[in-house]
């Protein structure tokens, strides 16, 4: 017997500064109803779905951008969507950022997404691995991406989970970008990949790469998903949001690297694909046979160093 999982990637559309936590969520509950009306018992959402993509602006002191920030999941805004989710038998999973108190009383800001069983129950929080973008206020830029300031990354690395009748991992945006992301979860069996994003188009660092980042947004999920075997679900927040033009085009991959359903818009869009998760086996079992042909002895350099070391 197959095991088939129907899932959603659920894009939005840009969320403006003005725009409230309780106008995001009835969004996110009309996407999560016209997703089930397709079929779907699993809706992916984007990286900071909750608000705007708030790292394009620098704020001296950081508390004041606190207010961006989720102290709880759920919380009075998104209790609606667990329980509109819950009602209708959907699982989800959110971004949003995080402001969690530690135990030493310290606070720490988290880009996270959690994931949601069909009957409520939260499977995982993962937090985002790969912070991009800059530390600093940047003047010159026409806009400032400035994750490395208001996000730590996560220390803990790629879990995957038994849900949903398979195994189930997350990434968030730029975690994407690294072949290091996917591998992580491949070693541990992975089936499907869920993944969030906020791709501003323009580059700033190199313009030349704006023109190419659909390419590159496809790029990479199509190898992550062939070369580990594994579905991927990249659902982006696109269009003009604050001025700043980001890319659409949410995808979800098959184990081929084919892409089985794409978002035509850069709006609030629903796409579903059957996924049928023993598909996975074709390439695990074969030519990604990873106890078979791996070589892990060879590759010390891929936790050993950061940097490339280049020959004298
Ligand atoms: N959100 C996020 O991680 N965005 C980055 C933008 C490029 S780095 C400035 C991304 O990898 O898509």
């Amino acid at each position: 017997m197959s095991r088939h999982l129907t899932v959603a990637a659920a894009q939005m559309g840009p969320v403006q500064r003005e725009h409230t936590r309780e106008q995001v969520v009835a969004r996110l509950i009309a996407m999560l109803r016209r997703a089930h009306s397709m079929g779907a018992e699993l809706v992916v959402f984007p990286e900071l779905a909750l608000t705007t993509f708030f790292p394009r602006w620098f704020v001296d002191d950081i508390s004041e951008a606190d207010h961006w920030y989720e102290r709880s999941m759920p919380n009075a805004a998104t209790q609606p969507l667990f329980d509109e989710a819950r009602r209708l038998g959907v699982g989800f999973c959110l971004g949003y950022a995080h402001l969690e108190e530690g135990a030493d009383g310290d606070l720490h800001r988290w880009n996270v997404q959690t994931l949601v069983e069909r009957d409520g129950s939260v499977v995982a929080t993962y937090k985002k691995t790969h912070i991009p973008g800059h530390e600093h206020h940047e003047p010159d830029r026409p806009f400032q991406h400035a994750e490395r300031y208001y996000f730590e990354p996560s220390p803990e690395g790629f879990g995957v989970w038994r849900a949903f009748g398979g195994i189930i991992g997350m990434m968030i945006c730029n975690d994407r970008r690294w072949p290091e992301t996917y591998r992580e979860m491949g070693l541990q069996g992975v089936e499907l990949i869920l993944c969030g994003y906020n791709t501003p188009v323009h580059y700033v660092p190199d313009p030349s790469q704006d023109i190419l980042q659909g390419f590159h947004n496809a790029l990479v999920m199509q190898a992550g998903a062939y070369q580990n075997g594994t579905w991927v679900v990249g659902v982006a927040k696109g269009g003009v949001e604050e001025g700043v033009d980001s890319l659409g085009q949410s995808i979800i991959v098959a184990p081929s690297g084919q892409i089985v359903a794409q978002a035509l818009t850069t709006d609030d869009e629903v796409i579903v694909a059957r996924c049928d998760l023993d598909w996975c086996a074709r390439y695990k079992d074969t030519v990604f046979d990873f106890e078979r042909y791996r070589r892990p002895e060879v590759y010390g350099r891929i936790t050993g160093q950061r940097g490339a070391v280049l020959p004298r």
